[in-house]
């Protein structure tokens, strides 16, 4: 029974996948997120984006059904070791550029969340592009302590 519920959600990112690099030539890969404890503070999200095609293409938003305020933020340090993070506006992506979207560096943040991240579920993250162009990933959410794509 676990085997086929794997290999049908398997199915569903291969095809959400291939929508995607149908429509905009840009593929996400590696995507993943964190359980959150409740819904007082934002979630993050983490994923590579790949440009496949011949064209730059600038990423200028998220859309999603699990936050009211989907952005993608930029982490740094100072020189005083503190870090902070802010939006990181638009975003391009030259062709064969590949952007990591990770802990401490840029990522996706999940403003007003309208559910918690459980755990083993998945949720949908629209990538919103500047031709109009939108790819649509789903993302694993993994233990509240998880690190990378791995866990
Ligand atoms: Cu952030």
């Amino acid at each position: 029974m676990n085997v086929m519920v794997k290999s049908l959600l398997a199915i569903s990112v291969t095809l959400l996948s291939f929508v995607g690099t149908a429509l905009a030539e840009v593929v996400a890969e590696d995507a993943w997120s964190r359980a959150s404890i409740g819904m007082t503070r934002p979630g993050a999200a983490y994923m590579n984006i790949r440009n496949a095609g011949v064209e730059t293409e600038v990423l200028i938003g998220l859309r999603t059904d699990l936050a009211l305020k989907p952005e993608i933020h930029l982490s740094s340090i100072n020189d005083k070791g503190v870090s902070s993070m802010l939006p990181a506006g638009e975003i391009e992506i030259a062709p064969g550029e590949t952007i990591e979207l990770k802990p401490g560096g840029l990522h996706v943040m999940l403003m007003g969340l309208q559910l918690p991240l459980m755990e083993g579920d998945t949720f949908l993250l629209t990538l919103l592009f500047a031709d109009d162009d939108e790819v649509t990933v789903e993302i694993p959410i993994f233990g509240i302590a998880a690190r990378g794509p791995g866990n």
